[in-house]
């Protein structure tokens, strides 16, 4: 586009201020400048202005009336039916024979709660290896893929600000052992930051303060990528979506993918009963006979405490952000065949002020604009919601101390390891929570889930004690 038309383009919306210091700027920042402005689409902003900052709170009474929780697949052990849970088992694992199946994992966020300085996928979680997040799913990966005999596609959707660092991370590490022709990382879209009065936020005199348009724009991106029509040349007809934050997660889950396959799911979710009312964790509901998560911060703290009959928490199905998505229902969304709303999140925004000034708010003095993925779920056909265990599927790295750290973490994975040592006759000297008293590993490479574990402990001629540092 010309620069006029582009300047021009930004004036008629009422954004113009975003070329206050243009002639300031030398031929590169200016070359700068214009690239991100072209990014933005200046409807979708005038749109969210509307919408999102002129008030709307009138009608949120009426977003939750009516809710009801989601109803769901029951484990066998919890009334579930176990003849469904197998044949689901059999199903997910014939799909991963056939090379039908790759993983996803949207790497994009900025992590700022860990306070941790880089890509949160390279974050050490493991007690002995230290191996980092990254690392632990690569390793998951490669294992499924050898134990079903077709090597898997692993798509990593990351950041402007992270992508750099991330790519550099996987070839210095050798990709962790997959070929690089199977590790797909690309960029998510972004957002730009307004002020409450809806101006575009000027991050330094020649560029706008833009941020990554949430794990929604995962859709849009796999689209944009390229991805979706290299999974269609590849065969690949559903992607297993995980957080990178969470190395408990059954990265390959044969159970759930079968779920998924043999309902003809567009899109499948894993429920976890909540830990305790405010766990911050999504809502499975239904609303107007439609599946939907309602995130935590938004369910009103009288649902979030409310009983059912008997005496448990009403709405206790919690979304721990794993899904299995069908391909071409997210070529569908990707396409606009339904738009997922942005979320607005208030935040402290440094901008430029009018007069040219840095200014580093103490407070927030802005917004920005995000899309989440559970948006997808009452748009799709035939959605599943199967329900699993806290020890196998979740155990995030969120903040520094305390719940969700990377303390917690490490317990959960020795606790993991744990079960599945002595569940195979495996002396585990443990403690009086169940932690183990000694801290040791196992390497996905070896074990990544109760069936894989087995297999290779069975084969081991001679069986090791546990003990402080054993690496299996
Ligand atoms: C998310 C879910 C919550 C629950 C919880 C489980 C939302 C809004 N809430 O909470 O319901 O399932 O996870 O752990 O998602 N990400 C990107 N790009 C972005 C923003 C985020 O890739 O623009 C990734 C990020 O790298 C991480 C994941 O999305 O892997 C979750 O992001 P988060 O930490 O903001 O989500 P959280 O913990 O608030």
């Amino acid at each position: 586009m010309e620069t006029s038309t582009l300047i021009n383009a930004f004036n008629n919306a009422g954004q113009g201020h975003v070329f206050a210091f243009f002639n300031e700027l030398d031929g590169e920042a200016k070359r700068r400048l214009l690239e991100q402005a072209a990014e933005v689409d200046l409807e979708e902003i005038a749109r969210l202005n509307a919408t999102l900052l002129g008030g709307g709170a009138g009608a949120r009474e009426d977003l939750f009336s009516g809710l009801a929780p989601a109803p769901y697949e029951k484990l066998p052990e919890n009334g579930g039916d176990l003849a469904a849970w197998r044949a689901a088992k059999a199903a997910g694992e014939a799909a991963l024979r056939a090379g039908q199946v790759a993983a996803f994992t949207v790497a994009g966020g900025q992590g700022t709660r860990l306070g941790f300085d880089g890509p949160k996928g390279t974050f050490p979680v493991t007690p002995v290896r230290k191996a980092t997040l990254f690392q632990v799913f690569a390793e998951k990966i490669l294992a499924a893929g050898r134990r079903y005999g077709r090597p898997l596609h692993w798509f990593i959707m990351t950041s402007h600000a992270n992508h750099a660092a991330t790519e550099a991370f996987f070839r210095g590490n050798g990709f962790f052992g997959l070929a690089e022709s199977h590790v797909h990382l690309f960029r998510q879209g972004r957002m730009p930051a307004v002020g409450f009065d809806g101006k575009i936020l000027l991050e330094t005199k020649g560029s706008i303060a833009m941020s990554p348009d949430g794990h929604g724009g995962s859709l849009r991106a796999l689209e944009r990528s390229g991805s979706l029509d290299l999974m269609e040349r590849e065969g690949v007809r559903a992607l297993s979506y995980f957080q990178v934050d969470n190395p408990l997660v059954r990265a390959i889950d044969p159970a759930f993918i079968g779920w998924h396959f043999t309902r003809g799911s567009e899109l499948s979710s894993k429920l976890l009963p909540k830990a305790y009312p405010g766990e911050k964790v999504g809502h499975f509901c239904v609303k107007d006979g439609r599946n939907v998560v309602v995130e935590y911060s938004d369910l009103p703290e009288a649902l979030q405490q409310e009983r059912d009959a008997a005496g448990g928490l009403r709405f206790n199905g919690g979304s721990i952000a794993i899904h299995v998505f069908d391909r071409e229902f997210i070529r569908r969304l990707a396409g606009g065949a339904a738009s997922l709303p942005f979320h607005r999140a208030d935040k402290k925004i440094p901008c430029v002020d009018a007069g040219g000034g840095l200014s580093k708010p103490s407070k927030p003095n802005g917004v920005k604009f995000e899309l989440f993925v559970f948006d997808a779920l009452p748009f799709a056909k035939n959605p599943v919601i199967i329900e699993t265990r806290r020890e196998d599927d979740f155990s995030p790295v969120k903040n520094a101390e305390g719940v969700d750290s990377p303390a917690s973490c490490r317990r959960d994975l020795l606790r993991q390891y744990g079960r599945w040592l002595a569940a195979n006759g495996a002396n585990v000297p443990l403690g009086a929570d169940g932690t183990p008293a000694v801290e040791f590993e196992v390497s996905p490479l070896f074990g990544y889930d109760e069936d894989s574990f087995a297999e290779s402990w069975d084969k081991l001629p001679q069986k090791p004690i546990v003990r402080n540092g054993l690496c299996l």
